[in-house]
This record gives structure tokens, C-alpha cells and sequence, in this order.
């Protein structure tokens, strides 16, 4: 896609992935050095100083690129003209808070982006949710804006799919850019199911390359499942840098198209593919052209995967009918 200069909303903008994401996309990794930026960057109002103070840092950064920076409370203000928008801000759990609060409490917040990116962003524009549930998010975020089209709100899987891709990598001794035709699917959560069955290693199937089915069937997916919580027992903070870097990457191959015939992981509302209940955010392996992704189609499941996923489609429908049973569209 083309365009000289696009307007991307960031919401949490003051907060670890913020800080992470908004450097790297003014200085060009998230549409290329040939697109002007304009940045919205909507906060809480307790997190509107420290906003104001990441904005001056982004001026500090003499981004060639960077045309302008507004720090907001305000989602009509923040989502106005939106080309791209970046969910990253989201209510964290907190002491006390069960499942349902937490998703209550984030339902509000998504609804109100929702509605906002319905009635004030640009046409055409491109949603990734970032923040936690989030496929779930994505859906009640989809739902608030029924005048758009349900394939612009994503959630991020990008992330997951890294993950995997590293691990791979590091197993094989092999560099992340040589595996190809990787899946993650499902929810982002612990029950993600990441899938080498139709993966390549340097062109050779991955069970033959990595020649250890007990590793890949064991370590391998709890791993990469449940590596959030181990970087935050590691760092004593969670992924924040990784995140933004796959945050960049989902929206550079949506803007910019997936390299070859390659594939990677989105989580979009599903439109009955794979037999995955319609409107749920789920993540499949996809392709982009052009400024739209297509599902890649027809892959075989193993019994083990069928499994798998049967458990992370329950883990979505779940959330989603948390959702809806406090009266909240999802
Ligand atoms: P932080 O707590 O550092 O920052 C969140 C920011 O969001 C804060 O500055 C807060 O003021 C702001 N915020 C809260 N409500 C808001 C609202 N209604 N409008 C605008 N801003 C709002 O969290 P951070 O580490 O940046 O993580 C952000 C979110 O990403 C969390 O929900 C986290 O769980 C989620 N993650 C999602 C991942 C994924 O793969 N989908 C992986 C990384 C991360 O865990």
C-alpha cells in the first residue's frame, strides 16, 4: 500500500509497549522509510504527563519521517482519521480482580474505542489490539463498530508466532528467518496452539529437521505458551520490547504485504474457516497482499492439534460468553 503520509493511533501510550513501539515506528520499521507519520496518542489522565514526556523524547528523536505528535485523554480526538490503530493500552488485573472483572473492565474500555474508531477513524482503517484478553477485546471492539468492516479488527498472535519461531531456531541452530510455514492457533493464552506439522526448516519438514516429535509434542508448546510468564519471572517486568516488535510486524505485513509466498499468524474474527465459530478472534495462518489478508486454507490437523484447538476454541467461546452475559456485545 502507498500513501505519503498515514495517521496511526496509539492507545497506552505511556506505558512499557508504548515506549517500546513508538521509536521504532518513527524512525520507519512500521511502513517503510517512503511514508510520513502522524502520531495520536491517546492515555488515562494520570498517564497523560508521562505521555507528554515520551512525546518529547519523539521530538528529541529528529525523526525525519515524523510530521507531527498529540497526546490525548480523548478517544474522538485520538481515533480521528485514524489510518492504523494500535489497542496496546488495556486495565490491568489487580488484587482481588477475578476473570470476569477483568474482562467487564476491559469491555468498557474497548467499546468506547470501538465506537470511537467507527464514527472518527479514516476509511479503511486497520485495528490491532494488543491489550490483554486480547482476541477477546478485538471482538467487543469489532461489535462498537458495526459501520466497519469486521476483518480491520485484529488481535495480536504475532507475538506467539515469534515465540515459536525462536524457539525452533534456537533448537535447530538455524537463524528464525529460515523456518517457514509456522501456525499459531487459537486464543492468546495458555491455551495457544502452536503448529509444525506443515513447517519447513531450510525446506525440510521440521519433525525431520528437529528429530525429537517428544520435544516439539512437550517442551516445545509449553514453552512458547507460557514464555510471558517466564520473561516476567526473568526481567521482573513483562515482554514489553518483544511485544512492540511483533506489534510492527503484524501491521508492516498488512501495510506492506507478507515477504514471498510466506505465511504468518493473525488472529481475526473468523469467518467460519477451519470450521472456527464465526466472529470469534482466532488465530490462523495468513497471507498479505495489498492491504488485505487471506486465510491460508486447507491445512491438515492431527488428531493431537484437533485437541488442542477444540480446548483454545472453548477458552474463546468462554470469554466471549463472560462478555456477553454482562450485556456487553462481543
Ligand atoms: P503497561 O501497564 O506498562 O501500560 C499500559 C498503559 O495503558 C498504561 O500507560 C495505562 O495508563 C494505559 N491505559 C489503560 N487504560 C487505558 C485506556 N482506557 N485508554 C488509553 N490508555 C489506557 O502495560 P504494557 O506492558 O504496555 O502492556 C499493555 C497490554 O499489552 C497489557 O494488557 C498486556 O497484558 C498486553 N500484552 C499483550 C500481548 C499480546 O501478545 N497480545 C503481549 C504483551 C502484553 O502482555
Amino acid at each position: 500500500m502507498t500513501a505519503s503520509r498515514v495517521r496511526i493511533t496509539v492507545t497506552g501510550a505511556a506505558g512499557n509497549i508504548g515506549y517500546g513501539m513508538l521509536f521504532r515506528i518513527a524512525a520507519g520499521a512500521l511502513l517503510g522509510h517512503g511514508t510520513e507519520i502522524e502520531l495520536r496518542l491517546l492515555e488515562i489522565p494520570p498517564a497523560i504527563p508521562a505521555a507528554n514526556g515520551t512525546a518529547m523524547e519523539l521530538v528529541d528523536g529528529a525523526y525525519p519521517l515524523l510530521r507531527d505528535v498529540v497526546v490525548t485523554g480523548a478517544p474522538h480526538v485520538a481515533f480521528d482519521g485514524a489510518d492504523i490503530a494500535l489497542l496496546v493500552g488495556a486495565m490491568p488485573r489487580t488484587a482481588g480482580m477475578d476473570r470476569a472483572d477483568l474482562l467487564a473492565a476491559n469491555a468498557d474500555i474497548f467499546t468506547v474505542q470501538g465506537r470511537a474508531i467507527n464514527d472518527h477513524a479514516a476509511d479503511g482503517v486497520k485495528v490491532l489490539v494488543v491489550g490483554n484478553p486480547a482476541n477477546t477485546n478485538a471482538a467487543i471492539a469489532r461489535a462498537a463498530a458495526p459501520d466497519r468492516p469486521g476483518d480491520a479488527f485484529h488481535a495480536m498472535m504475532r507475538l506467539d508466532h515469534n515465540r515459536a519461531l525462536g524457539q525452533l531456531a534456537l533448537r535447530a541452530g538455524v537463524s528464525a528467518g529460515e523456518i517457514e510455514r509456522l501456525a499459531v492457533w487459537g486464543n492468546h493464552s495458555s491455551t495457544q496452539v502452536p503448529d509444525i506439522d506443515h513447517a519447513t526448516i531450510g525446506g525440510l519438514p521440521v519433525r525431520e529437521r528437529i528429530g525429537d516429535d517428544a520435544w516439539l509434542d512437550g517442551e516445545f508448546t509449553r514453552v512458547v505458551a507460557n514464555r510471558g510468564a517466564e520473561i516476567i519471572a526473568a526481567r521482573g517486568a513483562s515482554s514489553a520490547a518483544s511485544a512492540a516488535s511483533a506489534a510492527i510486524d503484524h501491521v508492516h505485513d498488512w501495510w506492506l504485504g507478507t515477504p514471498g509466498d510466506g505465511w504468518t499468524t493473525i488472529a481475526r474474527p473468523s469467518q467460519g474457516e477451519y470450521g472456527v465459530p464465526e466472529g470469534l478472534v482466532f488465530g490462523m495462518p495468513a497471507r498479505a497482499r495489498d492491504g488485505e489478508w487471506r486465510i491460508v486454507e486447507g491445512l491438515e490437523w492431527s488428531d493431537r492439534v484437533r485437541g488442542l484447538i477444540a480446548a483454545t476454541t472453548a477458552d474463546l467461546e468462554h470469554e466471549r460468553d463472560a462478555v456477553r452475559a454482562r450485556g456487553i456485545p462481543a
